[in-house]
């Protein structure tokens, strides 16, 4: 399989769902400015939507949207635990966190990082993730991830997430139980595998 990806975008979450299932993906690099994938092929027409992530599997089929790759490969692997089986309770529960994770989190950064956002609209962005926030830091207290113990693709995408915080100028002093959550995941080897490969952070010597 393939995935399209740019560094640190939210394709990193599906990114580092495939290494944590041990699932091998073939990296393909895009410039979401210019649309062009490295190897110089026109990205709009592996992608009509134009952004990133795009899940290329062996048979040429493509998905995109974060939330529906994370499952989808989560499911390749049910063992793993990344995604409760389908059809229970608990799995609704994932992709409650996933939508609201994505409409309501995701979403609200988008702005931040467009050169045409009045600067005047940026404090109130910042404003609605803070309030976002303050709902998942209380849901984190005394847990390891977002639904007790067990790492999920709901737990990768807001890693990602919270990774935006510094290049938007968000403190996450101000909420603990997400800045703990950050380093832990943050710890993970395929994670740090992850950030390793997509270049935003060294390996260690
Ligand atoms: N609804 C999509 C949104 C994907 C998205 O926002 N991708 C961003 C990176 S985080 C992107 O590639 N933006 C490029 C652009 O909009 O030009 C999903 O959840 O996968």
């Amino acid at each position: 399989m393939k995935l399209y990806y740019a560094p640190g975008a939210c394709s990193l979450s599906p990114h580092i769902v495939a290494r944590e299932l041990g699932i091998n993906v073939e990296l393909k690099k895009v410039n979401n400015k210019e649309k062009k994938v490295e190897d110089g092929a026109d990205f709009w027409q592996v992608n009509g939507k134009g952004y990133v992530p795009v899940l290329e599997l062996d048979n040429g089929q493509r998905l995109t949207e974060g939330p529906a790759i994370v499952q989808y490969l989560a499911d390749q692997k049910p063992e793993s635990g990344l995604a409760p089986k389908n059809g229970t309770f608990e799995r609704y529960q994932i992709q409650e966190w996933l939508n609201f994770l994505t409409s309501e989190v995701h979403k609200q950064f988008s702005p931040l990082f467009r050169p045409n956002t009045p600067e005047e609209y940026k404090p109130i962005a910042k404003e609605n993730i803070g309030k976002r926030f303050d709902l998942i830091d209380k849901q984190l207290a005394g847990k390891d991830y977002l639904t007790g113990k067990q790492f999920t693709v709901a737990d990768a995408y807001l890693f990602v997430l919270l990774g935006w915080t510094g290049p938007t100028g968000i403190d996450l002093a101000r909420w603990p139980n997400l800045a703990a959550f950050h380093k832990r995941v943050g710890a993970r080897p395929k994670v740090q595998e992850a950030l390793q490969a997509e270049g935003l952070v060294k390996k260690a010597a």
